[in-house]
């Protein structure tokens, strides 16, 4: 797909504020830091609609941005961050448990996790979470530009085996810097939008 219009409708950390198109949506969910807002940005080919950062944490309210107005992409805050106390960790989990449990139009999670590094904990409860509401899913895993083509599948079958990954969730290689599985990340979106 190439896309003409994107924006940013809202930073929302309630319900009330979720648009009310009714149009499909796909959040995005990682570790801080996994290229979330990266991952967005390239898909649309705009260079920082998204923010990114090299301070992790950052985003810290579910961002709606609206693609051609058809569907949205919802960049979520990311996990697993050292430095974020108890309390924000609370608030943080309500917020996505709220979000995805109760979102009708939502069609995927998009969840992120860097393909360098093995899964951590916080990426396996966060696909064991997904799974035990039944949402469908699509791994992403970011950063393969990092790694040497060689290597390539060995670590792609490590992300595969610590999820038990289940059949009909899509895992797939991906660049923000290069653009590699950006065709393939739109195949699989375009037909879960429908
Ligand atoms: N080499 C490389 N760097 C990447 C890639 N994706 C993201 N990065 C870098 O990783 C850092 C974090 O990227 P973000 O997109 O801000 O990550 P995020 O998941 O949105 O982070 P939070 O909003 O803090 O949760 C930035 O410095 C990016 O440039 C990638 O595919 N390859
Ligand atoms: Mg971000």
């Amino acid at each position: 797909m190439k896309v003409n219009h994107a924006e940013i409708t809202i930073s929302a950390v309630k319900p009330e504020q979720y648009p009310d198109e009714g149009y499909p949506e796909f959040a995005l969910a990682g570790r801080s830091n996994v290229g979330k807002s990266s991952f967005i940005n390239k898909m649309i080919g705009r260079k920082s609609l998204a923010r990114t950062s090299s301070k992790p944490g950052k985003t810290q309210t579910l961002n709606f941005y609206k693609i051609e107005e058809s569907f949205y992409f919802v960049d979520v805050p990311g996990y697993g961050y050292a430095k974020v106390s108890k309390s924000e960790r609370e608030v943080w989990g309500k917020m996505i448990e709220r979000y995805m449990t109760g979102r009708e139009q939502l069609k995927s999670v998009i969840q992120l996790i860097d393909l360098r590094h093995p899964p951590t904990e916080d990426d396996i409860l966060m696909y064991d979470f997904l799974k035990h509401y039944n949402l469908p899913t699509i791994i992403v895993a970011t950063k393969a530009d990092k790694i040497p083509r060689s290597k390539l599948q060995k670590h792609r079958k490590i992300i595969k085996e610590a999820l038990d990954l289940e059949e009909g969730d899509p895992l797939i290689l991906f660049s923000s810097e290069t653009g590699q599985g950006k065709e393939e990340a739109w195949a699989v979106l375009e037909e879960r939008m429908r």
